[in-house]
């Protein structure tokens, strides 16, 4: 490709709205721009990579098995009404109605509309096991899209679907897919890390998150150094605590606060450590049913926990006058000894605690060398904290260390959640007819294009790895003198005829300019055409990720072009 015929609408300023360096980066390399919030164009630079990552999925799916369709983006209600889904989800379902007044969803997931597929196609084992893909375009009316592509309202989403006849051929396939979410990563050229996740609101017996390690990701996962345990913070399991030795318990005391409404508060005011210091959080956990747990003050309650520790759908903290009327003490006061009708649970860790401090449940009041059993009852333990970096790892007992990543896939067991409600069965070979067990797989494309600039840039652009790059090598031509324009038409047609993707810079621009636009750009190899290097017969070609440079005669830099593109593409697969 010729840059003059190329529409590439680099931009030399950082555009304001951009916040982190992918989205910043795409708009400025001309790879994408905005429509509207969180809905993107993709420019024809942007769209060289979305492509080459979706061909590295398509071709793994299809390795793995699974068998690549198109569904419809419009879905109808009535599949969503036989799962429920239509009432649970809020705003960020976008519904319309069709000309004859029916009711659709733009998809922003296919489960109902490929289950209904199933279901009318399918009736024997012996079709049995089934996974179906698609690379396709999702809406999701997220409140607040940002990062550009890493979170927008409509993106490309690769969704797959798996139908087995027992949890043995289901967890196999999910292995299956999971592997392939290995090497479809690892092709893309990405530091990437599965994490154990928890399933959230669709509610399978298991997942896994696929984490791009970047400081900008939204998700914060522990791991351990030591094995290959690695779990986003919402899921995390914490090893309980060794309960401590039953020591003398210090009589109960009175303290006045004033003003000490949080912990830090607490602390600074009393010269103690916040791991003495115990939060009283209160829920709303019935119509007029509040709950109370117990969180050691160092520790963040971790609501999807609590959440399925209740069994409840979602969880509301209690609003602050019903913790006046229970209380008659204002947040940050609240304790749990002497509330009445409030069921008190208590996270693992409150279980190696004495004489710790508490709310007294009046305002400007706290309670010191409170203990449990003696002060007051717990009604249940449980974990219900964050996991944070320190923990002993659940499996080696290391130290467990934090890190941010960007979710770029999600696996999923799903189980018979979407089966039996929706009558996806098949018969086995007694003719016995059981509802299949699925299991459904997502990978961001868009999202993995962002990470991979979030993972390789530096301040002058973009460094792509190879698999991905929109182009492996970029031709500028320095000087406008007949010699470079008859060299560079050489080597560029050299670098065809080698198949190599070669951009060729030829537009009538200082090379300066040139040299900006292609480190912005990020192709991996810059060749550098001038009458110097001409004359000498020495041309420069630099690596875009290293900085590093070599010289060489014309006539081999094709070659040398060409082992280096191979290599590059050989170390990631
Ligand atoms: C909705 C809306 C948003 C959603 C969903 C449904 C997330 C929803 C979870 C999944 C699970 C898997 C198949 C590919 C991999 C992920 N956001 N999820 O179900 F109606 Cl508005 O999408 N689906």
């Amino acid at each position: 490709m010729r840059f003059s015929q190329c529409f590439i609408p680099t931009m030399r300023q950082d555009p304001g709205e951009a916040e982190v360096a992918s989205h910043r980066l795409m708009l400025r390399a001309g790879m994408i721009r905005k429509v509207a919030a969180g809905i993107y164009s993709y420019l024809p630079l942007g769209l060289r990579v979305i492509r080459k990552i979706e061909t590295i999925v398509r071709e793994e799916m299809n390795r793995a098995g699974a068998q690549e369709l198109l569904l419809p983006i419009l879905s109808p209600a009535e599949l969503w009404e036989e799962t429920g889904r239509w009432e649970f989800y809020g705003k960020e379902l976008v519904r319309l109605h069709d000309r004859h007044e029916r009711a659709f969803c733009l998809g922003p997931t296919h489960e109902e509309v490929v289950t209904d597929l199933f279901r009318r196609e399918v009736s024997s084992y012996r079709q049995l096991p089934l996974t179906l893909y698609q690379i396709q375009t999702k809406f999701r009316d997220e409140i607040r899209p940002r990062f550009g592509l890493m979170r927008g309202r409509e993106f490309i989403m690769k969704d797959a679907y798996s139908f087995d006849q027992d949890e043995a051929s289901a967890q196999n396939n999910y292995q299956r897919m999971y592997d392939a979410y290995c090497r479809i990563f690892s092709r893309t050229g990405l530091k990437f890390r599965p994490v154990e996740a928890d399933t959230g609101l669709i509610g399978g017996i298991s997942s896994h998150e696929f984490m791009v390690l970047a400081n900008t990701g939204e998700e914060l996962i522990v791991f351990d150094p030591e094995s290959q345990y690695a779990a986003n913070v919402e899921r995390a399991e914490v090893v309980p605590p060794p309960t401590k030795t039953s020591g003398e318990l210090k009589p109960l005391e009175r303290v006045s606060t004033p003003n000490a409404k949080s912990v830090e508060d607490l602390c600074a005011l009393l010269k103690v450590e916040a791991q003495r210091v115990v939060k009283t959080l209160l829920y709303q956990t019935g119509d007029n049913e509040i709950t109370a747990v117990l969180i050691r003050g160092d520790h963040q309650a971790n609501e999807i926990k609590i959440q399925r520790f209740l069994g409840l759908h979602d969880l509301n903290l209690a609003t602050p006058e019903i913790v006046e009327k229970i209380t008659t003490a204002p947040l940050g006061f609240v304790g749990p000894v002497g509330l009445s009708n409030v069921r008190i649970l208590a996270d693992n860790a409150i279980g190696a605690l004495s004489d710790f401090i508490v709310g007294g449940n009046e305002p400007g009041l706290h309670l010191m060398n409170v203990n449990a059993t003696r002060d007051f009852t717990i009604a249940g333990w449980g974990d219900f904290r964050q996991a944070q970096a320190g923990d002993p790892s659940p499996k080696s007992g290391s130290p467990l260390q934090t890190a941010r990543g960007i979710e770029v896939g999600h696996v999923f067991m799903l189980g018979t959640k979407y089966s039996e409600k929706m009558g996806a069965t098949y018969l086995d070979a007694d003719g016995q007819s059981h509802p299949a067990i699925m299991g459904c797989y997502g990978i961001g494309i868009g999202r993995t294009a962002a990470s991979a600039i979030e993972q390789n840039h530096d301040e002058k652009g973009i460094c792509w790895p190879m698999p991905i790059a929109p182009f492996q090598a970029q031709i500028l031509t320095v000087t406008s003198s007949e010699a470079t324009r008859v060299g560079s038409e050489q080597l560029y047609n050299e670098l065809l005829q080698h198949q190599i993707e070669v951009l060729l810079d030829d537009r009538n621009e200082r090379g300066g300019v040139k040299f900006n636009d292609a480190d912005l750009i990020g192709t991996p190899y810059h060749i550098i055409i001038g009458d110097k290097g001409l004359a000498n017969n020495s041309i420069e070609i630099k690596d875009r990720k290293t900085g590093e440079k070599v010289l060489l005669p014309l006539n081999q830099v094709a070659d040398w072009i060409k082992k280096a593109v191979a290599q590059q593409l050989q170390t990631q697969n």
